[in-house]
């Protein structure tokens, strides 16, 4: 027979005593589980006679339903209590200084350099590289510039034998690719160069980016274009262009390449010395004398030819002074790209 006031008194002590969800999942199962003492009672009530059923059955519910009122609001305290535990030792300060973790980004040539690849690939261009330790032949020789020839005190070279230097210029690579290959050809071979030099506006090395293409019906007209079109998409479309006769061993006839003054607008000033124009490429006719060095028929083919110094469309770009800026690798003027 129940004893109510024994079972609410021991339950009452466990109760108090459970301190965790747990202990108190315990004390559940001990009361009102499928073998809890009060389910137990309840079920012993189909056995029992009709009379002391409802007095009986009346006492153990009234207690079930207080083990259960009981059950759940400790449970809710006792939840509270954990979740403020958790929450004090997950706890994050976010007023805490963050670890610096410093972010390397493009070099500014390298920028210039793949907008100078991108807007020539637009065009169709291919492109080409070669070795930077080259063949006297490859520099020198193939581009018309035989060894007495004075177009060779153009260039200040660095030689690691008498027929093996680094390359003065990327021309080398046009005529590797025109040993291989057969017309029609139209690539550009950008890549780093090498000349005995050094002051504001020359480093050791810098870096280049030449054009050629070759067909049988290319014409002076073409190159304007190609250019034109180049320096309205690497500057603005409204940038003046023109177009001075010049001297290179390897092009005829030849021709260097000025822009408006981007800095005063053609008005003339420091950085255009008063004229009102900057140079940023020289250009040409491929010299048919350089066809012939690599076996193509002179009267068969023509091509044009460009080259540019990436440095100095990064310097006219960005209104940058000194070049010798972009090799001390000061992170100050690295960043601001
Ligand atoms: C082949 C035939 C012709 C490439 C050319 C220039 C004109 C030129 C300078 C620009 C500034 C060099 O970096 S710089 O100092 N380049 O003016 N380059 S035509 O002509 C070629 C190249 C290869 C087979």
């Amino acid at each position: 027979m129940i004893d109510s006031g024994s079972i609410k008194k021991t339950f009452l002590d466990e109760l108090k005593a459970a301190a965790s969800l747990s202990e108190l999942q315990q004390v559940r199962i001990k009361y009102i589980g499928k073998k809890g003492l009060l389910t137990a009672q309840l079920k012993s009530l189909s056995a029992m006679p009709a009379e002391e059923k409802r007095s009986f059955g009346k006492a153990v519910n009234e207690l079930k339903g207080l083990v259960e009122s009981e059950l759940a609001s400790k449970e809710s305290a006792l939840g509270n209590a954990d979740l403020k535990k958790r929450l004090e030792s997950e706890a994050i300060d976010v007023t805490l200084q963050g670890k610096y973790t410093p972010v390397g980004r493009e070099h500014p040539i390298n920028k210039v350099l793949r907008e100078i690849e991108d807007i020539f690939v637009a065009m169709g261009f291919g492109i080409e590289d070669g070795p930077q330790v080259e063949l006297d032949y490859y520099n020198f020789e193939a581009l018309n510039m035989p060894r007495d020839h004075p177009a060779r005190d153009m260039q200040d070279t660095f030689y690691i034998t008498d027929d093996v230097i680094l390359r003065t210029h990327t021309s080398p690579v046009q005529i590797r690719v025109m040993e291989k290959k057969k017309p029609p050809m139209r690539f550009i071979a950008p890549g780093k160069v090498y000349r005995c030099d050094a002051d504001i506006s020359h480093t050791p090395m810098f870096h280049q980016v030449e054009g050629l293409m070759v067909d049988a019906d290319i014409s002076f007209s073409g190159l304007k274009g190609v250019l034109e079109t180049f320096i309205h998409r690497m500057f603005s479309p409204e940038t003046p262009v023109r177009f001075r006769p010049s001297f290179f061993p390897f092009t005829e006839p030849s021709a260097e390449v000025d822009i408006g003054c981007i800095f005063c607008k053609g008005m003339g000033c420091k950085v255009c010395k008063g004229t009102g124009w900057l140079e940023i490429l020289g250009a040409g006719m491929v010299n048919p004398r350089v066809f012939e060095m690599v076996g193509y028929n002179p009267e068969i083919y023509t091509g044009f030819a460009f080259g540019m110094g990436v440095e100095r469309i990064t310097m006219l770009k960005y209104g940058i002074d000194d070049i010798r800026l972009f090799f001390e690798n000061d992170i100050r003027f690295l960043r601001q790209f």
